[in-house]
């Protein structure tokens, strides 16, 4: 499948890592990116990087197909104009989390979020506007695709803790790849 051949090698010129928020706390998702931006984390805060911290080089380039995908999608949701430029890999072991958040390092909130989940499934937190907000909570399987945009855009979001367990496709792990527009 060729999300899952592409990442191999992404993974060799970008590994994942385990980053530091600005507020000391190491990451329990794997991450790396692909693009002309790649979503970064550390004791300076949360920006957008051309360059991967890890390697001092570009990131990988956006395959193909998979920028042709993301934008796919984003057109059959309603927005025909979705060039993403970012792409940001999470990788979830058994217990990772991420905690209710919004993403907001990107320019421009008109353009959507395009994910895309893989291997094991996960339960995902669908708040609100406000933190405080009441949660929702919905399964994201192997080959769920997502397309945030408009007024969801801005939503707080998270995920549970993964449980264990083994996915034909990815083994121990689930995936998850976002699309963005960052600058
Ligand atoms: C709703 N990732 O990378 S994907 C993230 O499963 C992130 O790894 C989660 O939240 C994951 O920032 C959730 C679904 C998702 C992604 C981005 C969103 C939902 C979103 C942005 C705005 C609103
Ligand atoms: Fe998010």
């Amino acid at each position: 499948m060729f999300f899952s051949s592409l990442l191999e090698r992404i993974r060799l010129t970008s590994p994942l890592r385990h980053m530091v928020t600005p507020g000391g706390h190491t990451m329990s998702v794997g991450m790396t990116n692909v693009g002309d931006a790649g979503w970064v984390t550390d004791a300076y805060g949360y920006r957008y990087s051309p360059f991967d911290p890890l390697t001092g080089r570009a990131w990988p380039a956006l395959p193909p197909l998979w920028t042709a995908f993301a934008e796919r999608a984003a057109a059959r949701a309603g927005f025909p104009s979705f060039r993403p430029d970012a792409c940001l890999v999470n990788a979830y072991g058994a217990g990772a989390r991420m905690t209710l958040h919004q993403d907001r390092n990107e320019r421009d909130f008109d353009a959507p979020i395009v994910s895309v989940s893989l291997g094991l499934a996960a339960v995902f937190l669908w708040g609100g506007d406000e933190r405080s907000a009441p949660v929702r909570r919905f399964v994201l399987e192997h080959g769920d695709v997502v397309v945030w945009g408009g007024a969801a855009r801005l939503r707080h979001h998270g995920v549970e803790p993964l449980k264990a367990g083994n996915h034909p496709a990815t083994g121990r792990f689930r995936f998850n790849l976002t699309f963005r527009k960052a600058r």
